[in-house]
């Protein structure tokens, strides 16, 4: 049977931006790998970003179409005339979802760390679609793992995008593991410098305990405040310099709820911050100059914006990061 050419975006099965679909042994030095953890059940308010992973890959497959219907002369971006070019053969992958179990978060915790890992043992450039926040822990976990077997003294800093620290230590009801509690988790693995941890657009409350901590480890927090007093551009480049001082790889962590929820609905926790998804992008597309060895992407709730305008979103904003390592860039 001859496959249907997918070059309209209600046809097909629904992998990232349609790129060829690989089982993890595939996995091969340079490939940009997009792994879905579609676990949310250690979030804490309103659940549903277990449908993240799917919701992002067919909100992709609208760019994915006019990529296909350009046919090798590739796409311009209108404000930039930047030319984004797919190469002959993608450098892009989908491996599908990572094994999560709902009721049993180490088992979930070590499923995603093993996909991880075996992205980032085969030279993958591991793009971790969440998933409530918690999957940055396994996430980080599964990377500094895969690292720290081809070289003991790495060292690694994090970049933490988010609305909130994500810090605490643990929570009456839902302990120390969970969506508030992914950073800690995260500075508390051997090789990651906690000194080289940066936070961008914390906004809101916070109780005092996390920021001690933070303060006492060194670590910098770049407030949404921040963000619009010095500009989307001078942050990026101060959190880069931060993150990488010292490291040899950056581990990014980009929750979507950064952004002001009238801006992007789909999410679980509602942010007042004046963020928007351009000043998103704008900060993801600097810190593409920095040395960012993994990332992954959370807290993307499709059921909650019927309009599935966030889906949309959500991959403008990747892409903001991953066309330098996806595309043919030039003028
Ligand atoms: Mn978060």
């Amino acid at each position: 049977m001859t496959r249907h050419p997918a070059s309209e975006s209600d046809i097909g099965a629904a992998t990232f931006l349609n790129a060829p679909y690989i089982g993890l042994e595939e996995v091969e030095p340079g490939m940009v790998v997009v792994g879905g953890a579609p676990h949310d059940s250690t979030h804490t308010s309103r659940f549903g970003t277990r449908m993240g992973p799917r919701g992002i890959r067919e909100g992709s497959l609208g760019l994915a179409a006019r990529l296909a219907n350009a046919s090798g002369e590739g796409l311009i971006d209108l404000a930039s005339g930047v030319r984004l070019t797919p190469p002959p053969t993608s450098r892009l992958v989908d491996v599908g979802d990572f094994n999560v179990y709902p009721t049993d978060v180490m088992k979930t915790t070590e499923g995603i760390a093993g996909g991880v890992a075996e992205v980032v043992r085969r030279g993958g450039f591991s793009v971790c679609l969440g998933g409530d926040h918690y999957i940055g822990y396994p996430s980080c976990l599964g990377y500094t793992r895969a690292v720290s077997e081809a070289r003991k003294d790495i060292r690694i800093g994090y970049i933490h995008i988010d609305g909130h620290l994500d810090f605490r230590d643990d929570t009456a009801l839902w302990g120390k593991y969970n969506h508030g509690t992914n950073a800690r988790r995260i500075s508390e693995i051997d090789l990651v410098s906690p000194s080289n941890m940066v936070w961008i657009g914390v906004q809101g409350w916070s109780e005092e305990e996390p920021i001690l901590a933070i303060e006492r480890h060194g670590g910098l927090i770049f407030t949404a405040a921040d963000v619009h007093r010095m500009g989307p551009e001078e942050v990026a480049r101060q959190a880069g310099e931060r993150a990488s001082a010292g490291c040899d790889y950056i581990y990014m962590s980009v929750d979507i709820d950064f952004i002001d929820t009238g801006f992007f609905p789909a999410t679980g926790s509602v942010v007042n911050d004046a963020i928007t998804t351009q000043i998103m992008a704008t900060i993801l597309r600097g810190l593409a100059r920095y040395p960012i060895g993994a990332m992954d992407l959370v807290e993307v709730s499709p059921r909650i914006d019927p309009t599935g305008r966030s889906v949309m979103l959500s991959t403008e904003l990747l892409l903001a990061h991953l066309a330098p390592r996806i595309f043919e860039v030039g003028p």
